[in-house]
């Protein structure tokens, strides 16, 4: 099973598409990476980003798609409305089924969007995503709409154009799942600590790689989230893991 993450580079490792391998890596899956930037940062501070054209950004998916055969990839950090763009062409050139992790600001503060990229990611990506993992300010962002209860997040998750998962970190572990128009919430427990630097990352990453293993979407998310838990309970994420 070869699965492909389409995202930026964390050096620090936490976050971005190395986390992204070796989630893809941990769970038992091969894992390619398409990198659309550059950045300079660390889990406390992000410094600057350096952006891949879309041009080279394609040449690197054909690259890689003209001799392997992928069904299941996620995006990352797209950067710019142009790589929005491009990412949606290639999806449905090579017909893959994308789950979309729409980043758009680091937990660090850091530069991960040229602008507000929202309307582009709801305009060309998410009608050709299968699912899409919006932290509670994406999803606000995605929906113009306002997060502060369960309800609010129900209503955000059936305002998105897409099948969803809305993560529950800052609502309580409150999170909202919508599959088909069915929406369902999975609790977790919030674990104290601030060791949270790229468990968006590595829970999209880790969806891919249950759904690749031939897992139905609904049983990868919760696998995935079962994953980046006990990720976040033994310290894998961000600082933690780069004093070891
Ligand atoms: O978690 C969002 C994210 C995605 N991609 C890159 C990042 C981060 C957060 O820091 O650095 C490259």
């Amino acid at each position: 099973m070869i699965v492909m993450s389409i995202a930026g580079v964390d050096p620090s490792g936490g976050a971005g598409i190395f986390a992204d391998l070796k989630t893809f890596q941990a769970i038992g899956v091969y894992g390619t990476g398409i990198v659309t930037a550059l950045t300079a940062q660390n889990p406390y501070k992000f410094f600057s980003t350096l952006p891949v054209s879309p041009d080279y950004i394609e040449e690197q998916i054909d690259s890689v798609l003209d001799e392997y055969k992928v069904e299941y990839i996620k995006t990352g950090m797209l950067y710019s409305p142009e790589i929005i763009r491009l990412v949606s062409k290639k999806i449905k050139q090579y017909k893959l089924k994308a789950v979309v992790d729409p980043v758009m600001v680091a937990t660090s503060g850091g530069d991960l969007t040229k602008e507000d990229i929202a309307k582009a990611m709801n305009k060309y990506l998410l009608p050709e995503a299968i699912l899409t993992t919006p932290n509670i300010a994406e999803a606000e962002k995605l929906t113009n709409l306002k997060i502060f209860s369960k309800e609010d997040a129900i209503k955000a998750s059936e305002n998105i154009i897409c099948d969803n998962i809305i993560t529950g970190g800052h609502l309580d572990g409150i999170n909202t799942i919508r599959i088909d128009s069915e929406v369902s919430i999975v609790k977790q427990e919030l674990i104290d600590t601030d060791n949270l630097h790229g468990t968006g990352c590595n829970l999209s990453s880790a969806i891919v790689a249950y759904l690749a293993k031939n897992n139905d979407l609904n049983t990868s998310i919760v696998k995935a989230l079962d994953y980046v838990y006990e990720g976040i309970k033994n310290g894998n994420y961000g600082t933690l893991i780069a004093r070891i």
